[in-house]
């Protein structure tokens, strides 16, 4: 293990171009938040720093939607994003934006660093121009009919019904969303970077020495790498982002994802002078907390951009999240299918700790997960309310019922079993804590501090103070060793109250502070090296009168809320009509490839075994294929041309190395290739003769 004297944490820069929603929250500012307030409790030297992504088709789009210049869209973003932010106790050091100059200045010099070494190449290639708007149109500006699903309103880089990704080529009807123009192509020049150049050294700094990162993380980068990098453009035509410093570079701006990532460098440069200890000495651990949308950014492009500048830290750790999804569909904030952070604290004013918590407890961490509102009251109500809250205010009203409202003394001489084992709990679960956070596994570490706090009720369950207070009355000797059971079990319940303020301080910040507050002590308890004392409450120190940490939510309040989600949110874009007249495919052939580019399919025979469709996707089949060798799901977009019962049994071709994809929550594991005719219709690619499954195709 490497010996770190600094750490700088970084979130991942969020698009100004919406308000921030709990599918961002859950991606990466929970779990960063969380770490970095561990770490601070824990005196480590840290920085935590984000800010707003302002630049890129992003934004230009928001600005186009709402009729207003990009400037005016950032600007309200920003202020929106950076409030939510605030709100949520999501605790930055600094929350920057990329329009600010000395960002500007960072991503310039930084481009004309690699430009001067001569690292990129200039190339000129055609690009998609509108000739009506006379000006080039990023991949998300066309829009046409998906190929796979029939969604009318698919973008050139993706269509949001099925999830595929596309590119402008394979759209039907392809048109420009600037002014329905059908775009053309032409001629530009642009400034790319070899990653390729790279690659052996991301092999090995990446698969062979962070073996470590979680498994979405690796699995992403290795397929990546396992497929060869290919030289990529870093600069755009546009006129919104930072201008190529170039002479020659009139109207070419830097790539979004050129600049967004040195926002972090900015960003730490705009906090302190001390910016290059954090950004260039060895013994710094650089944690990027992202979305499993910007792995391949932050594992393999931004790394290769460090690395060819030279003289900066590279990232110990990229612990990427996958999706949180909304009642069981994808957030989709153009359909409005998302909770909004500002809209939460507006409703559920005071509870800014319960969303942390419930998020936390459904963190994406290894796969996609789900958010409904069902599961957000039954977390508030049986574990906060129910567990947590219920445990400290029990302590807090029996000692002032039963112990004068101080903290009674620990009689040694009568400890018993069940207060041998709370003590063991208290000391364990620090430990316990630790180690999952310092691994990044949150909902785990939670998990942890719950369940120390359900040890609490179950300990003051068996120890029934209470009906122990009826022997103190009778007085006399039997009186008074009733009280000091009372005592032990008091000042035990305090303590453990202590103990859990410091352990969910990282998650819940608010309750926290609250506790400290009920318990009249100072922040300093909070610091992580006191978890599993004994000794954080003094005796014969008064407390405060017991308040609830938490409120139950009702019924009606998620009520309103799903039909809130359910009111606001548009229609899923409407497939094309089957009957519709089909549009007349141009004949369009691809850029011509070399034969390296075709060997690095695998195609294989394979004979499907099964198929069946897939619930709420009107045109997907789940198939098991078997290729001989083995057999695999495929997910293939067919449903409106065969039947599962026809198409058992018949052989197909597939592309077996084609990086895993989930569809609708299944993980399809390759392609199946089918030939279209004029009006679309599918028809299968097979032998002529059926042969053995996994024979290949060359
Ligand atoms: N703005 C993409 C996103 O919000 C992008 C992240 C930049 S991190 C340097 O998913
Ligand atoms: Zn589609």
């Amino acid at each position: 293990m490497k010996e770190y004297n600094r750490i700088l944490v970084t979130a991942a820069l969020p698009y100004a171009n919406g308000p921030l929603h709990i599918g961002h929250l859950a991606g990466c500012y929970i779990p960063s938040d969380i770490y970095v307030r561990y770490q601070r409790a824990r005196k480590r030297n840290i920085l935590f720093v984000g800010g707003s992504d302002e630049h890129g088709v992003p934004i230009t789009i928001r600005a186009l939607k709402e009729g207003v210049t990009p400037q005016q869209i950032v600007d309200k973003y920003h202020a929106s994003i950076k409030q939510s932010f605030a709100d949520l106790g999501i605790s930055f050091d600094i929350y920057s934006r990329t329009s600010n100059p000395v960002h500007h200045q960072t991503a310039a010099d930084f481009f004309k660093n690699l430009y001067d070494k001569g690292l990129f190449e200039e190339k000129e290639t055609e690009q998609y121009f509108d000739e009506k708007a006379n000006v080039f149109l990023a991949d998300r500006y066309i829009t046409g009919t998906c190929p796979v699903c029939g969604n009318p309103n698919a973008y050139g880089d993706q269509c949001e019904k099925c999830g595929s990704s596309l590119s402008p080529d394979q759209l039907i009807n392809p048109h420009s969303s600037l002014s329905d123009a059908i775009p053309v192509k032409r001629k530009t020049k642009h400034w790319y970077f070899p990653l390729q150049h790279y690659e052996a050294w991301l092999k090995e700094w990446v698969l062979e020495e962070h073996k470590e990162w979680k498994n979405n993380v690796y699995g992403q980068c290795k397929s990546w790498l396992d497929n060869g990098l290919q030289s990529r453009a870093m600069t755009r035509d546009s006129n919104w982002g930072i201008k190529v410093p170039l002479p020659d570079a009139e109207g070419k701006v830097l790539y979004v994802w050129f600049d967004a990532p040195i926002g972090y460098i900015s960003a730490t440069k705009e906090l302190t002078d001390k910016w290059a200890d954090y950004w260039c000495k060895e013994d710094t651990k650089l944690v990027h907390f992202i979305g499993k949308d910007n792995i391949v950014f932050h594992c393999i492009i931004f790394p290769a951009m460090l690395k060819a500048h030279g003289g900066f830290v590279l990232p110990d750790n990229v612990p990427a999240n996958e999706f949180l999804n909304i009642e069981g569909e994808k957030v989709s904030t153009s359909r409005n299918w998302a909770v909004w952070a500002n809209e939460y604290v507006q409703d559920f004013p005071g509870c800014e700790d319960v969303l942390r918590y419930v998020l936390c407890a459904n963190l994406p961490e290894a796969k996609d997960n789900d958010f409904t509102w069902k599961d957000f009251q039954e977390r508030n109500n049986s574990e906060l309310v129910a567990i947590f809250g219920n445990f400290v205010n029990r302590a807090f009203v029996l000692m002032h019922k039963l112990c004068g409202g101080k903290v009674p003394p620990l009689h040694n001489g009568i400890i018993d079993q069940k207060d041998k084992q709370l003590i063991e709990d208290i000391g364990a679960a620090k430990g316990k804590i630790t180690q999952s956070i310092e691994e990044y596994r949150f909902r785990e570490a939670l998990f942890e501090v719950i369940d120390l706090a359900r040890k609490g009720n179950k300990y003051m369950q068996e120890k029934e103070p209470w009906i122990k207070a009826k022997l103190v009355n009778e007085g006399g000797t039997t009186g008074e060793a009733a009280q000091k059971e009372i005592d032990n079990c008091l000042h035990l319940s305090l303590q453990l109250t202590a103990n859990l303020a410091i352990l969910i301080h990282p998650f819940l910040p608010g309750t926290a502070r609250k506790m400290l507050h009920l318990m009249k002590v100072v922040d300093k308890m909070l610091e992580w090296e006191n978890a599993g004392s004994l000794n954080l409450l003094r005796v014969g120190y008064s407390l405060r009168a017991p308040e609830l940490l938490f409120r139950k939510i009702e019924d009606a309040e998620i009520t309103a809320q799903v039909e809130k989600l359910r009111t606001n949110a548009t229609k899923p874009a409407a497939i094309a009509e089957e009957k519709q007249p089909e549009p007349v495919k141009a004949i369009q052939i691809k850029p011509e490839i070399v034969y390296d580019d075709f060997a690095k399919l695998d195609l294989k025979v394979a004979t499907i075994l099964a198929a069946e469709k897939v619930e709420k996707a009107d045109k997907l089949l789940k198939l098991e294929v078997d290729l001989g060798f083995e057999k695999r799901t495929i997910v293939s977009g067919i449903a409106l041309h065969f039947t599962p019962e026809e198409i058992v049994g018949k052989q197909v071709v597939v592309v077996t190395n084609l990086a895993p994809r989930k569809m609708r929550g299944i993980e399809s594991n390759g392609m199946i290739l089918m030939a279209e005719d004029k009006t679309g219709k599918l028809h299968f690619i097979n032998p002529e003769n059926a042969i053995e499954p996994g024979a290949g195709v060359s």
